[in-house]
């Protein structure tokens, strides 16, 4: 059964490769002219681009939510390179009013958290961001293309992890952080997605638009599924209860959209002109 098993999952992973480098071929709009590879938002964040065209999502080597992989098309989309810091949110408190987060003694964000990623935020306070500074939080599946890039790959630096560091497991045990229990967002050059996109396999889980559902074509059932949970993705340098980080692009993870944690923060993502924006 086992041997079966890893039969199967060997001959989908060559498959999704092959896919993979097809898909590859075709995303041709990396860029051009109208589309620049990076920009600055109005509020300072640095964004990065994600052209459009199809890419593989999900996978048959974690959990069965993963399952089964399968291409999906996007159209081309930014999406902060970093998470979004404490600095960045402290300016839409500062502007809107917007309750402070639980971290900040009296309200008031300590400077040494400046440049490390916010957490502590509900749902609703990412997604009030995302608005305030002309955004939205990605989708699961936005989220997983800027992490993976078109062809399936395991991490955002490839397909192995030996001698990568990012800032989750083993390399995040460094829980006293003179600074925090994060980093500052960009500590590990090797989380870099093929796109630019830092911090995709560690330091702060982070929030998505969409709602913990099956995948398409999957018979897997769990009591979660259904508009109850929000899918959160990205691990990080704190375990976050019941889904410690395996560094992986296709992981799902979930949170009660109420939910408020310390090792779960954001970033956003922008249309592109484009599309229309
Ligand atoms: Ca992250």
């Amino acid at each position: 059964m086992l041997h079966r098993a890893k039969m199967i999952r060997a001959t989908t992973r060559l498959l999704t490769v092959a896919l993979g480098t097809a898909l590859g071929a075709v995303s041709t709009t990396f860029g051009d002219g109208a589309t620049p590879e990076r920009l600055i938002a109005r509020e300072g964040a640095e964004m990065v681009l994600v052209p459009a065209g199809p890419f593989v999502m999900g996978s048959l080597d974690g959990d069965a939510d993963e399952a089964p992989p399968r291409q999906v098309t996007l159209a081309a989309f930014y999406i902060d390179r970093f998470e979004v810091t404490h600095a960045r949110y402290a300016a839409f408190v500062k502007a809107t009013g917007h309750k402070p987060l639980i971290d900040w003694p009296s309200g008031v964000m300590p400077a040494k958290l400046a440049n490390h990623p916010v957490v502590n935020v509900t749902w609703a306070d990412a997604d009030a961001y995302a608005r305030w500074v002309g955004k939205r939080l990605p989708t699961e599946a936005e989220w997983e293309k800027a992490a993976r890039g078109t062809n399936g790959q395991v991490y955002p630096w490839g397909n192995s992890a030996a001698g990568k560091k990012a800032a989750s497991g083993e390399d995040a045990k460094d829980k006293t952080h003179p600074e925090g229990r994060t980093f500052p967002v960009g500590s590990f050059p090797d989380d870099a997605s093929p796109y630019g996109a830092m911090d995709m396999a560690g330091n702060v889980w982070e929030w998505t638009a969409d709602w913990y559902t099956a995948y398409p074509g999957s018979d897997h059932l769990e009591l979660e599924f259904g508009k109850k949970f929000k899918v959160i993705r990205g691990g990080g340098a704190i375990d976050y209860y019941g889904a410690a980080s395996t560094r992986r692009c296709a992981d799902r993870a979930r949170s009660a959209p109420y939910g408020r944690y310390d090792a779960l923060g954001f970033r956003c993502v922008m249309e592109t002109k484009e599309n229309g924006q």
